[in-house]
């Protein structure tokens, strides 16, 4: 006979079994002033109907630079839902709705997610990237359709760290990565704008407006921190 499906939403045939399960993920609900105001599942915050109700949840970007200053880029895994096989920045995510993730003071829960996330996507061990190796710089509102049904819609806390590591990458994850000097980046930016490569809309937003100026400033990062400002992009 025929089948009934009495469940609503997207369709999620096909979908990577991993990155399914990983939709179950608590996000942490914000007001577009960065007030905590509840939890929803990663599902429920990524698709497009929920974003234009205005959801809006915390994420965070890790930008990880080595000795010699290169940045180290990922290529997104061609298994993830949202952005498959884009270049990006270094590890990006969600703290999730949980004591140790939701503490605010010193940006501590997003730090705690930053190292969680470091170790899943690319087996850099938690010992490497200690709390006190990252420094938060601002905060970024920003929204982004990867697809007809799945988006970002999400206040970004930006983290830099510098420090030798040794990777591992979870292939259901990262598909590449590579360490790319200033002008190196350049180069895959103009890439991205010929269309030979894709760039995530999030990483292209830092790139135009922030990036190679605390690039720049690496070993005195401290000037450039704005701990109070909502950069609506
Ligand atoms: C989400 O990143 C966070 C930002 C800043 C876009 P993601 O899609 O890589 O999250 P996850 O790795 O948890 O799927
Ligand atoms: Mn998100």
């Amino acid at each position: 006979g025929k089948t009934m499906t009495t469940s609503s939403g997207p369709d999620l045939t096909g979908v990577d079994p991993t990155q399914l399960q990983l939709l179950s993920e608590q996000c942490i609900l914000i007001s577009p002033e960065d007030i905590v105001t509840g939890a929803e599942s990663k599902k429920t915050c990524h698709l497009n109907t929920n974003i234009e109700s205005g959801l809006l949840h915390r994420a965070f970007s890790v930008f990880l630079f080595d000795r010699n200053g290169r940045l180290l880029l990922q290529q997104r895994a061609k298994a993830k839902i949202t952005f498959p096989e884009y270049y990006t920045n270094t590890c990006c995510s969600h703290p999730l709705y949980r004591p140790e993730e939701l503490e605010e003071d010193e940006q501590l829960g997003v730090k705690r997610a930053a190292q969680r996330k470091l170790t899943h996507e690319l087996g850099i061990p938690k010992e490497e990237m200690p709390l006190e190796s990252f420094t938060f710089l601002t905060r970024i509102l920003y929204r982004a359709k990867s697809c007809e049904i799945w988006g970002e819609h999400e206040i970004d806390y930006i983290l830099f760290a510098q420090r030798d590591v040794s990777l591992s990458v979870n292939p259901n994850e990262v598909q590449d990565t590579r360490y790319v000097t200033p002008d190196q980046l350049k180069e895959l930016l103009k890439d991205g704008e010929k269309g030979v490569i894709k760039i995530t809309p999030w990483f292209r937003l830092i790139c135009d407006s922030f990036l190679f100026k605390w690039w720049n400033s690496l070993s005195s990062l401290d000037s450039m921190i704005d701990k109070n400002t909502i950069h609506n992009m």
